[in-house]
């Protein structure tokens, strides 16, 4: 009881300063901070997007443990359970001062409530047991029952305080909301989509686009209060409000973004319209000196990444500081108010969301998060391409059958794509057509299915003729590769 009141307690401070690292979302980025790259993937390809859930349970049953002992240890020693609420807090403020972004007062106000609440309710609840009579069975008394109704009480409170003012996100989500922004919201243009059935749609609408960020809780910022800062290797540094940058010439245009975790077949990609301002723009504007070769981007949670100085200059690509996503401002969950785009490069190199910080550095100068963890620097995406229809184990009708799904090659384009049904040479598929080499391309290839079991494979060639390749390789370091492959039956 003592124990779930100092977290919501600890919770509810969270929410009432709105600080993003409550408690318990400290301690679990703490520990993913430190967790092994190998070990996250595993765990990624495991539990897909459950994986954050599953986290949450893990810490949750964790400390349900801790409280659980607190209250057994307290019958032999009070002095003991004491201390197991004591070192709980110690973790949390180990994972305040030493996690994610910057140590502000109120950043330690949520872990410092929370754990007073444990010791004062400790020793209230725990000294109303000691001092009660016996018989052991009217040992709670009604000093001891008050006691627990009053944590009770406190609980309720708080979680109650904390739903209420979960200020800050419903704060961004009403400026979201009432954004008009200077863009527009194309639909796909024509012969983009070859009309298969179950084939992704080639642009991803934003409810169903994938979400990948170390994140618990995602940051909430008010576009009132966003800046971003371009500074390092500059003649000029540069703070931005959201308002500088969407007073802007605004740029836009289709790009398909994906995940280096993605594995072959896998759908962590996704293809959008996006809206923003070029970053070769406000870096020219900052005077980019001699000798930088990268930028080092930085979200208001504290995840950086990398980004070659040359891919976001490049006056053929459309790196974007991306305020809109298929016309609407970007959702919470995809980097709001502003998050970047390059076109070509894997997510974890180059689309910080919630970014705030752009620093003109050297490769050599910094490690960035993922690198860290094994990952590469640098990571162009790789030729690939995937099978959706018909899925792994399908039975379908013999007879006339349409095989569909996608390829990429982000900023270099597709060529061609080529199809081989139980093990046969390789035959071009239908192609859809596309506005630029920064998207998927939807294929499609007529067959005819005679009954029993089949195989088809997929492969792509990209415009300057690399052929896709059968070698597999695993996600780490810079993307898999292999070819996608599909088991059905026909009956
Ligand atoms: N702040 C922040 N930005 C981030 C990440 C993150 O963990 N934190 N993950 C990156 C990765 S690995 C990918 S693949 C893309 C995913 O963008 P999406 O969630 O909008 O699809 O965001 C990138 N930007
Ligand atoms: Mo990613």
């Amino acid at each position: 009881m003592v124990g779930v009141a100092g977290l919501a307690v600890g919770h509810a401070t969270a929410a009432l300063l709105g600080v993003r690292r409550a408690p318990v979302v400290a301690v679990t980025e703490w520990f993913i901070d430190r967790t092994p790259g190998a070990l996250i993937e595993r765990g990624i390809s495991l539990l897909g997007t459950y994986d954050k859930p599953v986290l949450i349970g893990i810490v949750g049953v964790a400390l349900l443990g801790a409280f659980l002992a607190a209250g057994l240890l307290a019958r032999v020693s009070i002095a003991r359970a004491f201390w197991i609420f004591a070192a709980l807090g110690a973790i949390g403020m180990l994972a305040i001062l030493t996690g994610r972004g910057g140590v502000t007062p109120s950043a330690t106000m949520p872990v410092i409530a929370g754990t007073f609440t444990w010791l004062l309710g400790s020793q209230w609840v725990f000294g109303a047991l000691e001092s009660a009579s016996e018989p052991p069975a009217a040992r709670l008394g009604r000093r001891g029952l008050l006691a627990i109704g009053g944590i009770a009480v406190v609980a309720v409170a708080a979680s109650g305080v904390g739903a209420l003012f979960n200020r800050t996100r419903r704060q961004a989500e009403r400026a979201r909301e009432l954004l008009r922004l200077p863009m527009t919201d194309p639909t796909p243009p024509e012969g983009t989509s070859l009309k298969v059935a179950e084939v992704a749609p080639w642009r991803t609408p934003n409810d169903a686009f994938y979400t990948i960020h170390t994140a618990l809780a995602p940051p909430t910022i008010d576009p009132r209060d966003y800046r971003l800062r371009i500074h390092g290797l500059v003649d000029r540094e540069l703070t931005l409000t959201y308002e500088d940058l969407t007073k802007r010439t605004v740029a836009e245009g289709w790009a398909t973004i994906n995940c280096v975790s993605n594995e072959v077949g896998g759908d962590l990609i996704g293809n959008a319209w996006w809206s923003g301002v070029l970053l070769s723009e406000l870096l020219k504007e900052a005077g980019v000196q001699p000798g930088a070769d990268a930028i080092l981007q930085t979200s208001q949670d504290g995840w950086t990444c990398g980004t070659p100085l040359a891919a976001v200059t490049d006056p053929d690509r459309m790196a974007l500081l991306a305020f809109g996503m298929n016309g609407e401002p970007l959702p919470l969950i995809h980097g709001f108010p502003v998050r970047t785009i390059v076109p070509g490069l894997y997510g974890f190199v180059s689309a910080c969301k919630w970014v705030v910080d752009i620093e003109v550095t050297k490769f050599g100068e910094f490690v960035a998060y993922w690198t860290d963890k094994g990952w590469a620097e640098q990571a162009p995406v790789k030729l690939s391409s995937r099978i959706d229809v018909p899925r792994n184990e399908d039975e379908v009708t013999a007879g006339a059958l349409t095989i569909g799904g996608s390829a990429w090659a982000q900023h270099t384009g597709i060529e061609r794509v080529e199809v081989s049904l139980d093990g046969g040479a390789w035959a071009a598929a239908r192609l859809g057509s596309v506005p630029n080499a920064d998207t998927w391309v939807q294929w499609a290839f007529d067959a005819q299915i005679d009954p029993g079991e089949h195989v088809v494979r997929v492969r792509a060639v990209d415009a300057v003729g690399e052929i896709q390749t059968d070698v597999v390789a695993d996600v780490v370091p810079d993307g898999a590769t292999g070819l996608h492959e599909v088991h059905f039956t026909a009956g």
